[in-house]
């Protein structure tokens, strides 16, 4: 398998992934060579809890990154490699890598750069799989079901995402990968979880961008919000609406790596705008994310 080669000719030999924590004299080959998965999601809390559940699933693999004094049981405990750098929060268990992305695109596109590069440094094969594991508004779904991300639009509906370097707005394609959503998909049906293959919204903003009275400012009426939403859903195919699929599927796209993108929905935004409800009934919700996705990396490093 050839390795994954990232082609800026600028990248060297002795770079810092400051916001990792991590040096290219850390010993990336042996530490970080042998990973075939990147799950990231949001929070820290909760990717240290999905490495938790992971680590279980897939029977404490050795190849996992642990703090070097044991617990009070005698038991190991899974290190976040990242957290000497204060932003994200990083963990490896077995071949999958698992880190927070924060909010948005600009915390997103960040992390992601860096974990790209260590990959390329590590010499990992080119057929590493991104998966996130994150939250999101449904549009006219049952809060709690799970959306697979089919095409990502922006918050003006195009495919692709917009961004800018030297001052030049560039717009690139948004895409996921056809077999990894019919695998997830296919997992989720063998559960009683309720999944559904769909299009999301990706925005900048929670509030505006989302089309919410209840932020801070609003400067349109109820009825064009509901216009504009039930568009989004009718004739896009809009399922839900959260902040990181696009970046992510035109970064991972451009970068030759395959990646899907599987949100629960944590209200209808077509009922409404804020998000109330019991913290336990989310965790349960965000806990599906675990099982679906965690099957699905067992079963693809099982065959
Ligand atoms: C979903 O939830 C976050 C905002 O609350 C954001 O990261 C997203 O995509
Ligand atoms: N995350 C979002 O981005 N939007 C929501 O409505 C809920 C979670």
């Amino acid at each position: 398998m050839p390795q994954f080669t990232l082609k800026n000719p600028h990248l060297g030999k002795n770079d810092h992934l400051y916001h990792l924590g991590i040096l290219t004299s850390d010993d990336l080959e042996q530490r970080f060579g042998d990973i075939k998965f990147v799950c990231l999601g949001g929070k820290q809390s909760r990717m240290k809890d999905f490495a938790d559940y992971l680590f279980e699933k897939l029977r404490q693999p050795q190849n996992s990154h642990f703090e070097k004094a044991v617990d009070e049981s005698g038991g190991k405990t899974l290190r976040n490699i990242s957290k000497c750098a204060g932003r994200y929060s990083m963990y490896k268990v077995g071949d999958v890598l698992l880190v927070s992305h924060g909010i948005g695109t600009a915390s997103l596109s960040v992390v992601l750069n860096e974990v790209f590069k260590l990959l390329h440094y590590a010499g990992c094969q080119n057929d590493v799989k991104f998966i996130r594991i994150g939250t999101s508004g449904g549009l006219g779904v049952l809060p709690g079901t799970v959306v697979i991300t089919d095409q990502p639009y922006d918050a003006t509906l195009s495919p692709d995402f917009l961004h800018v370097s030297i001052g030049r707005s560039q717009r690139s394609p948004c895409k996921t990968c056809p077999e990894m959503r019919e695998s997830l998909l296919k997992v989720s049906k063998g559960s009683d979880i309720p999944a559904i293959l769909g299009n999301t919204m990706s925005t900048d903003d929670f509030f505006e961008g989302q089309c919410r009275l209840d932020g801070a400012f609003c400067d349109y009426t109820n009825e064009d919000k509901a216009i504009f939403l039930q568009k989004a859903h009718d004739e896009w195919g809009i399922k839900n609406v959260e902040m990181e699929s696009t970046c992510l599927s035109a970064m991972c796209y451009k970068a030759g790596l395959k990646c899907a993108i599987v949100c629960v929905t944590f209200l209808d935004r077509l009922q409404g705008d804020t998000v109330k409800g019991e913290p336990a009934q989310f965790d349960e919700w965000q806990k599906q994310l675990y099982v679906i996705v965690g099957e699905y990396i067992a079963e693809s490093i099982k065959t």
